[in-house]
């Protein structure tokens, strides 16, 4: 029977490659995200994959469970479910940061994954069975200057992580993380509220990570034995020592 995988964020960048990269590999997709002419054009690159469409805000949770709830019945029964939608806004230090930033960093990063988790897994532990794959980042695991709370909302989704895998044990659920470094994507020009030249600058003098190498990593975790849970993954670019260090060709 053909598995269906429900990925958040997946109107564009590691979202999108991965949505892509797993109808690939066979699955039937659940997309999401708030803009729905890029979920319409991502459904149309992955015909004939069967895709259903759901467009809400992660932060919204009425509305998430609403369109969870609502999921017809051929797509309603989720076999891996990538938490990716969010991102980061702004870098400053955190007496110049932006109140504002930090809540949607917070809501859409740590309570928008409970928010989608908490819609999806009536239907995994009913049937005691599933895969929840959690989008964090290296910034959930090393500090840097003016990361701030991006890598509190990162560190947040790794311990959710560890501590989601031991609750589902029971359930036979399994819960991974993969922790990009830097990929390059949207994020920045996110991050930099829409100033592309400095969005450009981050990834200059060296080669980032690509979305789909991210994919790649997920589609292998998503199609080990059911015996196997691939639980931890640090993918850097092969340029990136760590957070902070990258070294770029002078
Ligand atoms: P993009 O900006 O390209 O994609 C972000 C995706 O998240 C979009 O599809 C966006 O959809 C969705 N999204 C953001 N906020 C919301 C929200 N409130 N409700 C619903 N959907 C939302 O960035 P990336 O692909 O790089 O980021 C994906 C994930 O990867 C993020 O969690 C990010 O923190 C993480 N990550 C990124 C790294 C990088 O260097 N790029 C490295 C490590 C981790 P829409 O706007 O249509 O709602
Ligand atoms: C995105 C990678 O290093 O910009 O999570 O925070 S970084």
């Amino acid at each position: 029977m053909v598995k269906t995988a429900f990925v958040t964020g997946a109107s564009s960048g590691i979202g999108r490659a991965t949505a892509v990269a797993l109808a690939g590999a066979g699955f039937q997709l659940v997309v999401t995200g708030r803009r729905r002419e890029r979920l319409d054009e991502l459904a149309a690159a992955v015909a004939p994959t069967p895709v259903h469409i759901l467009t809400f805000d992660v932060r919204d949770r009425d509305a998430t469970t609403a369109a969870v709830i609502g999921l017809p019945l051929e797509f309603a029964a989720i076999d891996v479910l990538v938490n990716n939608a969010g991102g980061a806004h702004g870098l400053n230090p955190i007496q110049d940061g932006d109140p504002h930033d930090w809540d949607v960093m917070l809501d859409a990063n740590v309570r928008g994954l409970l928010n989608v988790t908490h819609a999806v897994l009536p239907g995994l532990t009913a049937r005691k069975t599933g895969f929840i794959i959690n989008i964090g980042s290296i910034a959930g695991r090393e500090a840097y200057a003016n990361g701030n709370v991006y890598c509190a909302s990162k560190a947040a989704v790794s311990m959710l992580t560890k501590t989601m895998r031991l609750d589902l044990l029971p359930f036979g659920i399994r819960v991974a993380e993969v922790a990009p470094g830097a990929v390059e994507t949207e994020f920045s020009e996110v991050r930099f509220k829409g100033d592309a030249e400095r969005a450009a600058k981050v990834y200059d003098g060296f080669e980032p990570l690509r979305a789909e190498d991210v994919a790649d990593v997920v589609v292998f975790m998503a199609t080990r034995p059911a015996h196997v849970n691939v639980a931890d993954v640090l993918l850097l670019p092969a340029a990136q020592g760590a957070a902070a260090t990258i070294f770029r060709q002078p």
